[in-house]
């Protein structure tokens, strides 16, 4: 069984996504998923120039269906790790204190890592931007128990937040000095990017309000081929 699947959902990532692959695969132990999500750039063939299992949606889907798309992919993993495509500033350690908490507590479901740039005190709005960060492992029983991710897009960190307080999971929330990502602004320009934002916190404000109804959410079983093409499987898939 693979050890520890990444998964990395990315949707025209081709400048930034090289950053995060040097890190990544520059550790041992890691089987590395790129999911693309229908992106309009090179974001897939950048990432097929890494040692790194590489997944391409046809058409653009949302960041919950890109996770959903990589874990019925994956199949098992001992543990979980899922990370934004346009980080500035990852390095190893920030892997292994996303995983530490997980391996120290068998009761443990799910790290959510915080951004720290030098401020001690978390405040309510780094509480509230915990909750949205992309950044966080998960135990194989937490992902095991999911429902479907498929409907949730941008509200897919809200929802696994959610969903793991309302099924009794501890969450551990990890630190990550130095660790930040590119804004919309930056990557898409000023209206482009304010545009996108607001349809993100949409997005997360409609998952916030609903998560309840998605508990059931059935979970898709397999990758449909008009949907998804397999452009290299994951490493270490269907080892024992
Ligand atoms: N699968 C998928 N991933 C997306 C999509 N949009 C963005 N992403 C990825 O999700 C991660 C975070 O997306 P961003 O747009 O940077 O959003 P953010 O970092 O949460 O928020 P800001 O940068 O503050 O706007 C990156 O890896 C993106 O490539 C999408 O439509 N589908
Ligand atoms: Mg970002």
């Amino acid at each position: 069984m693979i050890d520890t699947a990444v998964l990395i959902p990315a949707y025209d990532e081709e400048p930034r996504i090289a950053t995060v692959l040097d890190v990544v695969c520059s550790m041992d132990g890691l089987s590395i998923l790129v999911i693309d999500d229908g992106s309009t750039d090179a974001t897939a063939e950048r990432a097929l120039q890494y040692p790194v299992g590489v997944l391409r949606h046809r058409r653009n889907e949302g960041k919950g269906a890109a996770l959903e798309s990589g874990i019925i992919h994956v199949e098992r993993a001992r543990s979980w790790v899922f990370l934004d495509a346009d980080l500035i500033g990852l390095r190893r350690e920030h892997i292994s204190r996303l995983l530490r908490p997980l391996q120290e507590d068998p009761g443990m479901g799910m790290t959510v890592g915080q951004f720290v740039q030098g401020t001690k005190r978390v405040d309510w709005a780094q509480r509230f931007f915990s909750i949205l960060n992309g950044q966080r492992a998960l135990s194989d029983a937490f992902v095991r128990s999911l429902p479907g991710l498929w409907w949730s897009r941008f509200g897919v960190e809200v929802f696994l937040s959610r969903f793991a307080e309302h099924n009794g999971w501890t969450v551990g929330e990890p630190y990550l000095e130095g660790l930040t990502h590119h804004t919309k602004e930056a990557k898409m320009g000023a209206a482009r990017g304010v545009r996108a934002r607001l349809n993100m916190y949409r997005e997360c404000l409609s998952a916030l309000a609903r998560w309840e109804n998605h508990l059931s959410e059935e979970r898709k079983t397999e990758l449909l081929p008009d949907e998804c093409e397999v452009l290299r499987a994951v490493d270490g898939k269907g080892a024992n």
